[in-house]
């Protein structure tokens, strides 16, 4: 007999889904037994733990643009997996998600593991969240489910109780009251109207110093963001997600933006006349321009997110790169150089400071220098990760990715505990591509340990085994240490800041792994370039010094004035930190 289950696993690989990451439970064994029938048609990926199930589901679609799949089980496993689906909803990407719940008999009796899932997830999944109740429901549901997410870029969710998962399979009967889906779904291609590219153009060509500032959702687009810059005389500045989008060796490529920037990006925003925003959703204000200071133009595929975080002139709904070759034509070139040549000036200046920064010693390591010496080793298709922490800083600013790099990071939830699923769902995608993931040792402790056991399980099946973390070992919540100095005028508070320290190494052995230690200057290049000849997964463990401060591209005279009120309220670093702080500013 074909149950309801069968017929869920046969509509996934319908919708193409090769792979499901999930965990099991009473609620959801229906669907395992029919995952299990389906043979190797499809894949069931066990993490240790739900939440990673969704980051994994969530890093699949970020690496590969199809939807990631997880799956739990009712109650706990449900809840879990709520996280992931944050981080979705948030950096706008395609996922479904599918939960057990408890047999419809059962449900309203305060059943054991009995939660309201509908209730649970109608803000993250709001797009569409349904549960199944009868098995004729079932086809429209999945199809809507995939078709929403893929459309729409968000989480959605199935919910199946457990004696559905059990029934016979059934095709909605042709008759009143029924609903008669189909499959697929291919995304449009989105151009905003002439008129509107006219305006648009009027814009960027009446702008004298124009900058550019690209998201995620030019990732696809690196080659018209050249071509419209070249033609405006323009400077190009990445968000976060946007970093793999563009070379960082580009000469007007001003790197990141925001409290993770550089200063040539911070002084573009601010002298800029113009600003042109292409799928962005970067959300501090203070590092665009001043509000009536530039005019601006923005591109998004989601009109939601336009004009949001600076009161555009010309707001176009359209994909990045085929909106980007319609304006084209429409731009005229700019023939006065100066201000892309200001621009360049400054990115190589900057890159000169970064350097020197890095080169200073650290105690016993600066982490920047590790960042510095890998850019350029990493492997040409590297796939990248990075939690969030202080490593973001420096992956932000230090790393510099050529053309082919790809990389994700939890940017809209900023969730600690991403980067090491997403990395893993990255082998899974690309198994012949080497993945790095560049982790904090709180992340580590939060969930990186636990999926190190995941990577052991699976990475003999990756044709190139090469699976390297990178833990920055400062015994410290460090980014937020920073923090509570800078923006809260708080000296470090040990009791909540404080990390027990732990061989990351030693555990990287007892996996079957390589451990490294990098624990003095002279180790770094080598250390790089061993781990880089590795044939299994390897973790680095860098005992970075905490005190070398994260600085920001600008700082106000009001968190000058906190961070220094901080140290002198006996903060137990503070000697150390004046130490590493000048001698960062110095450089
Ligand atoms: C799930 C979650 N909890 C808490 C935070 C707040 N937070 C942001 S960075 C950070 C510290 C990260 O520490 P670690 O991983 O050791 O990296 P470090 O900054 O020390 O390099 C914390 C607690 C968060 N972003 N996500
Ligand atoms: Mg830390």
């Amino acid at each position: 007999m074909k149950t309801v289950s069968d017929f869920l696993i046969e509509r996934l690989k319908a919708w193409g889904v090769a792979r499901i990451y999930g965990y099991p439970g009473d609620g959801i064994n229906g669907v395992m037994g029919a995952l299990s029938r389906a043979g190797d048609t499809i894949r069931l990926i066990q993490p240790r733990h739900e939440e990673a199930a969704a980051f994994m589901a969530c890093g699949h679609a970020k690496f590969t643009d199809e939807v990631g799949v997880c799956l739990g089980t009712s109650g706990p496993g449900a809840i879990h997996l709520l996280t992931g689906l944050y981080d979705a909803k948030a950096d706008h990407q395609p996922i479904v998600a599918i939960c057990g719940q408890k047999p419809r008999r059962a449900l309203g009796g305060e059943f054991q593991q009995e939660v309201d899932l509908l209730s649970l997830f109608k803000d993250v999944a709001h797009e569409y969240v349904e549960m199944v109740t009868v098995p004729a429901q079932l086809r429209h549901v999945v199809d809507r489910a995939f078709r929403i997410a893929l459309a729409h870029r968000v989480p959605t969710c199935i919910i199946l109780p457990s004696d559905v998962q059990e029934l016979k399979a059934k095709e909605p009967p042709h008759e009143h009251g029924t609903v008669h889906s189909g499959l697929g779904y291919s995304a449009p291609i989105v151009i905003p109207g002439a008129d509107d590219l006219v305006r648009a153009a009027e814009v960027l060509n009446s702008g004298k110093r124009v900058a550019v500032l690209i998201g995620a959702g030019a990732r696809h687009a690196g080659d018209e963001v050249v071509r419209v810059a070249d033609r405006l005389g323009a400077g190009i500045a990445k968000a976060l997600l946007g970093k793999p989008a563009l070379p960082d060796t580009m000469p007007y490529v001003t790197g990141g933006i925001g409290m993770l920037g550089t200063r040539p990006s911070y002084e573009m925003m601010r002298d800029c006349d113009t600003l042109l925003m292409v799928g962005s959703g970067f959300p501090y204000a203070e590092f665009l321009p001043e509000e009536g200071h530039a005019r601006g133009v923005q591109i998004d595929i989601d009109p939601r997110m336009l004009s949001l975080r600076y009161p555009m002139e010309v707001n176009l709904v359209g994909d990045a790169a085929p909106t980007l070759r319609a304006l084209l034509p429409l731009l005229q070139q700019n023939e006065d150089d100066r201000w892309r040549r200001t621009i360049e000036r400054n990115v190589a200046e900057w890159w000169q400071t970064l350097e020197k920064r890095a080169m200073q010693d650290g105690e016993p390591i600066n982490p920047q220098r590790v960042f510095w010496e890998l850019s350029p080793r990493l492997p040409e298709n590297v796939l990248l990760s990075c939690d969030t922490g202080t490593s973001v800083h420096w992956y932000s600013r230090d790393l510099k990715l050529r053309a082919g790099v790809l990389a994700a990071h939890s940017g809209g939830l900023a969730s600690m505990g991403a980067a090491m699923p997403y990395a893993i769902a990255a082998k899974f995608a690309y198994p012949d591509r080497p993945a790095m993931a560049f982790v904090g040792d709180g992340a580590m402790q939060m969930n990186g340990l636990n999926e190190l056991i995941t990577v052991a399980k699976y990475w003999q099946q990756w044709k190139d085994p090469r699976f390297i973390v990178f833990v920055l070992n400062n015994r410290d919540l460090n980014m937020v240490t920073w923090e509570q100095r800078v923006l809260e005028g708080d000296p470090k508070f040990p009791a909540s800041q404080d990390l027990p320290d732990f061989s990351y190494a030693a555990y990287a052995h007892l996996l079957g792994f390589d451990g490294f230690v990098i624990d003095e200057a002279r180790k770094i290049v080598p250390t790089l370039e061993s781990t880089l000849a590795t044939r299994r997964p390897a973790v680095v463990e860098i005992v970075a010094d905490p005190n070398i401060p994260p600085l920001p591209p600008h700082t106000t005279a009001k968190q000058a004035k906190d961070y220094l009120l901080a140290l002198m309220k006996g903060d137990p670093d503070a000697m150390k930190i004046i130490r590493a702080s000048a001698k960062q500013l110095f450089a």
